[in-house]
């Protein structure tokens, strides 16, 4: 519906007004951007954007994304003008406060119709980039009577000088991603000042250059904007909107200014800002006729979610759109047969390869899983005989070819997890984790199911030398919070990492793997790698030493565990593919695997650092400095990770 500006503009100001008196109750927050992109917003919100404040989870609702989530206040004020159950006035009162939904950023945790937790600059763009890319492979597998939405952005200046923007940017043109976008907060202004201190960048000019269609318009002239939004709905590549506007408009001393950006306005200024837009209500108080011409706005939005539960009410693909959506594993995922058949041929390979063949039965099973690779698919083994890749011609292929664009992967494997219906995985070199780590940290805190398939796990990975050879990374991700490591240790312990790893929809995973062969340690299907830790081996003598292993080091715990054992002494092997499980079993099943009388050793080609909350004051085998460029025998040899030279070290504190 299409209304003129004397009933936009009264609008517009109900999310301004807001915006300067939450922020000043708060006495911090970001009230600049939210008045500077209200108009856009308005017109967006209005005559764009399909959604039913009543429905927030419909599946084929459009999709919004504050990419500047510092504009935080933008999307609370939307959403509670439009009608959605949350945020109340009551939480918009106290915006920040620890007690209320309205956090200093967007969290999707805390509010739904926030899609996405948003704030780190760049990603929220980055995300958006695997909404539109799930959008569009659940319309090639669903039709369009069920899934047909768009996915629109509003990103700032610093979204788009992020590094991750030019990897997001070249994806979605490359998968001419239409249904995506998004519109820039032109405002020519960013915190230190204005933009010409630090670009002079050709925006428009570059995401031409990488495919996309791009306009511009008068981001406080409402037909204009509605002119550019129509413009890129209707272009069927992804669309750059660039709308000039005015950073803190409204507020008549000090829009424009970069001062503006980040502080509460202050008394004064308000009561300035009032006159200037004619707004006279006391703050928190929305007139009710401007109240219902939000309230009205959505009404083509709840005819469009009517229509569409009638289409598939009688649309014989409902129910396993609904069971995608829902996020919940088909009743096979393979993972049974594929445990037998390990068990009758144990195979000696790497855990890369192990992972290979658990992802051949899942991906077999589990349609909604959606692979891919930063440009390493050969050495990630993530690609399937299931998994046609994913392209512009062929939407409804499950295999990305992300290019070497890491962090732009992760984050729109975050982007298809947030949308629903996909649950996707993506691989790298671990040591190149550091390239997507925001991203991966960014799963963990949206409770996403993203799997990290994360290969070449140490320096096993031999004459590549210390710039690819993992050290510190195992145990920094096992720091951030809400994120299963696993490191297993051969071909079932693989196979039981992906299965937890698909089983916990509401975190994400990672999975430490092997370049180099690794010998069979496990014969059974009793999904022992649930508890994160488990004895693998029982010392035949008396018990004096405990070895905590995990991945390829299990196989040298064993060797140090025998020799042990050889001199009297009895040593248990714990394998240990994930320290997060563990930490959430019993008090008593931790005392009996870390029996307080026994020596604890433990064994992994990393930093030692952290061991010590299971060793104690034992000892701790690992690497703590960079690797070498050798064949791996010598390198394994060199850094003292042989039983050999870790024999002699136990045996001192033994003896
Ligand atoms: C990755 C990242 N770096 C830095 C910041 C801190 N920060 C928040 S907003 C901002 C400036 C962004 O400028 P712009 O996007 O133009 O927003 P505007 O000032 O126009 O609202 C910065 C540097 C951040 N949130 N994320
Ligand atoms: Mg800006």
């Amino acid at each position: 519906m299409t209304r003129d500006s004397t009933a936009l503009a009264p609008m517009a100001n109900a999310i301004r007004a807001l915006a300067m008196d939450a922020v000043q109750a708060a006495n911090s927050g970001h009230p600049g951007m939210p008045m500077g992109m209200a108009d856009v917003a308005t017109v967006l919100w209005t005559q764009f954007l399909k959604h039913d404040p009543a429905a927030p989870k419909w599946s084929d609702r459009d999709r919004f994304i504050l990419s500047a989530g510092h504009g935080s206040m933008l999307i609370y004020a939307l959403l509670h003008l439009t009608g959605y159950e949350s945020p109340t006035m009551e939480d918009i009162r106290k915006f920040r406060q620890i007690d209320s939904v309205c956090a200093g950023h967007p969290e999707n945790f805390l509010i739904p119709g926030v899609e996405c937790t948003t704030g780190p600059l760049g990603q929220g763009l980055a995300m958006a980039v695997g909404f539109a890319m799930a959008e569009r492979h659940l319309n090639a597998q669903f039709g369009d009577d069920l899934v047909d939405h768009h996915t629109w952005v509003v990103a700032g200046d610093g979204c788009l000088m992020e590094g991750i923007n030019h990897e997001a940017v070249g994806l979605a043109g490359t998968l001419k991603l239409g249904r995506l976008n998004v519109l820039w907060d032109d405002n020519k202004i960013t915190i230190d000042g204005d933009t010409s201190l630090s670009t002079t960048e050709d925006i428009l000019g570059r995401y031409t250059a990488s495919g996309w269609h791009v306009t511009s318009c008068d981001g406080h002239d409402f037909a204009d904007i509605a002119r550019a939004l129509a413009e890129a709905k209707a272009d069927p590549r992804p669309s750059l909107v660039a709308c000039r506007t005015v950073i803190g408009k409204g507020a008549p001393n000090k829009q424009g200014g970069h001062n503006v950006h980040g502080s509460p306005l202050g008394a004064d200024e308000i009561a300035a800002a009032r006159e200037y837009l004619g707004w006279t209500s006391a703050p928190f108080e929305i007139p009710v006729e401007i109240l219902n011409n939000w309230r009205s706005s959505v009404e083509a939005g709840k005819a469009a979610r009517a229509e569409w539960e009638a289409r598939a009410a009688v649309n014989p693909q409902a129910a396993e759109l609904a069971r995608r959506m829902a996020g919940d594993l088909p009743a096979e995922t393979g993972l049974d047969g594929y445990l037998q058949s390990l068990i009758a041929n144990p195979p000696k390979v790497a855990t890369r390869k192990s992972s290979e063949m658990a992802l051949e039965a899942y991906t077999a099973n589990v349609p909604e899983m959606v692979g891919g690779s930063a440009d390493l698919t050969g050495s990630n083994n993530t690609k399937t005989k299931s998994t046609a890749p994913f392209t512009p011609e062929s939407y409804d292929g499950r295999y990305v070819y992300y290019g070497i664009r890491e962090f732009g992967m992760a984050a729109a494997m975050n982007g298809m997890a947030l949308h629903g219906g996909v649950i996707p995985y993506g691989g790298t070199f671990l040591v190149f984790s550091d390239y997507c780590r925001n991203a991966v940290r960014m799963s963990a805190l949206q409770h996403v199911r993203a799997i990290y398939v994360f290969t070449h796990d140490s320096i096993g990975l031999g004459e590549d030398g210390p710039t690819h050879q993992p050290v510190e990374h195992v145990m920094s991700l096992r720091m951030i919070p809400n994120l299963l490591v696993f490191r297993p240790a051969d071909a079932i312990e693989t196979a039981e990492a992906w299965a937890l790893a698909l089983a916990n929809k509401d975190r994400p995973s990672v999975l430490a793997l092997t370049r180099q062969n690794l010998p069979p340690v496990r014969f059974d299907a009793e999904m022992k790698s649930a508890k994160g830790a488990y004895r693998l081996v029982s010392a035949s003598a008396a018990r004096k030493v405990v070895l905590l292993a995990t991945g390829s080091e299990v196989e040298v715990a064993m060797k140090v565990a025998a020799a042990l054992e050889k001199h009297g002494l009895g040593a248990d092997v714990v394998s240990v593919p994930c320290w997060e499980l563990f930490d959430e079993q019993d008090a008593a099943y931790k005392a009996d695997l870390l029996p307080a009388d026994a020596l604890k050793v433990s064994i992994e080609a990393g930093v030692t650092l952290g061991w010590q909350k299971y060793v104690g004051d034992g000892l701790s085998i690992g690497i703590d400095t960079f690797g070498a460029s050798a064949p791996i025998d010598v390198l394994y040899d060199h850094f003292g990770l042989t039983a050999e030279k870790i024999v002699p070290q136990v045996l001192s504190r033994v003896s």
